[in-house]
């Protein structure tokens, strides 16, 4: 619908801007007395207030002194599946592990299993629930993988699940295809075969079906081997689609090296990363995602090499892994908290992580993830004094009002 042209340009005066702009002067890119200039759902200025002469007709937004941030970016989840996985959870507290769990069949199969089982709309309100939390936290952007599904039908019944979110909710969804984030029962033993499947029928009914943004390959010794992930990055390339890797999680198999070979978007988790796969990742430019709340869910010791990826200028996002095995994490804000305390993130470097370099691991950095003009207007405006009580609090929300395309 066409807006009168009164309401097309909105301002919001009275801010203070966490710009989040690279390369900025100040931390954050912050600008003290800011304001934003929105014209059709696009940032047409976002900077100091004392270098606007005249607004002219528009809906002007007092912020009374408030932050506004980019809206945030949640580069990296599973949000659709069926059940969940709280029995485990109970298991794992009597001793036993991730990876003997996955090994009896239980773990990411018994998702499958309730995956396959539940109906477009069960699947639909359940996700919504959880993307929900995260809109309330100052969401505007989320990418959702699917992978509990594993057969044609139902990988295609997630997708398009996560398709329709995006149209039904105010917040933009991008979609990976994980078609390879398992071996499924039937397959058990014949992973070849599967790979097959995901590289060939899968891959191709989800393409003709436009339900992909990405592709992402679970590369790990209980999930797919360097060389069944090459050929589904080949598949994948073919279809003309970019790339992600779930790399270097659990033991380091080259994996992010691999990705970076094919010119991939992102490598995430990477805990088990070495200099040579962030010398690849840093030649390729692709971002390193670290998903503390896997981390941390899984009480893993070993972290990423936080300190080798700044030193060799590779960009780090932040994500929630929000799924059911690993990462029941729904909370952005206690993400960067994670990020901060587990991995010894700067606050400044996480809320970077959920917004410029996060935009950076969907392709999608000439579009969101700073406050600069030509983006879209996607905002979140916090009650904060500084930026840093983002990261600093646990389970508190501070989010005074959120803005997808200038609405
Ligand atoms: N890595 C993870 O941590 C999740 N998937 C993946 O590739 C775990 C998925 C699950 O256990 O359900
Ligand atoms: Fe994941």
């Amino acid at each position: 619908m066409a807006a009168t042209p009164s309401h097309s340009q909105r301002v919001w005066i009275n801010a203070r801007l966490a710009t989040m702009v690279a390369d900025a002067d100040a931390p954050y890119g912050a600008i003290e007395d800011g304001i934003v200039i929105a014209r059709n759902g696009r940032i047409v200025f976002a900077g100091p207030r004392a270098e606007v002469e005249t607004i002219g007709q528009a809906e002007i937004i007092d912020c009374e002194g408030r932050w506004i941030t980019p809206g945030l970016i949640d580069c990296h989840t599973h949000l659709v599946y069926g059940g969940d996985r709280a029995s485990e959870f109970e298991l794992r507290l009597k001793g036993a592990s991730y990876e003997e769990i996955a090994r009896a069949g239980g773990g990411i199969a018994s998702s499958v299993k309730a995956t396959r089982a539940a109906s477009e709309d069960e699947l639909f309100a359940s996700a919504d629930k959880r993307l929900s939390a995260l809109i309330a936290e100052g969401v505007t952007t989320v990418e959702i993988k699917s992978g509990y599904g594993l057969d044609t039908d139902s990988e295609v019944k997630v997708l398009a699940v996560a398709r329709r979110l995006g149209r039904e909710r105010p917040v933009r969804v991008l979609t990976t295809f994980l078609g390879a984030h398992a071996v499924p029962a039937e397959f058990k033993g014949r992973s070849g075969d599967y790979v097959d499947l995901v590289c060939g029928p899968m891959l191709d009914a989800i393409t003709a079906l436009k339900l992909a943004d990405a592709v992402d390959v679970f590369c790990e010794g209980i999930a797919f081997s360097p060389a069944e992930t090459a050929r589904v990055f080949t598949a994948a390339k073919a279809k003309g689609l970019p790339i992600k890797i779930h790399a270097e999680q659990l033991s380091n198999l080259g994996g992010a090296a691999l990705a970076a070979s094919f010119g991939a978007l992102s490598a995430d988790h990477l805990e088990h990363l070495d200099e040579a796969g962030v010398i690849a990742m840093a030649r390729a430019g692709t971002v390193a995602v670290v998903l503390p709340g896997a981390f941390y869910f899984l009480r893993e010791t070993v972290k990423p090499p936080i300190e080798l990826l700044r030193r060799h200028g590779v960009p780090i996002a932040l994500a929630t892994d929000a799924n059911p095995g690993t990462s029941p994490l729904t909370s952005p804000l206690l993400t960067m908290n994670m990020g901060c305390t587990l991995f010894r993130l700067t606050p400044e470097e996480a809320l970077a992580g959920m917004t410029r370099n996060a935009a950076r691991a969907l392709g999608l950095e000439n579009e969101i993830g700073t406050l600069e003009a030509g983006k879209a207007c996607d905002l979140a405006i916090w009650d904060i004094e500084r930026p840093a009580e983002l990261a600093y609090r646990l389970g508190f929300n501070p989010l005074h009002a959120r803005i997808r395309n200038g609405q």
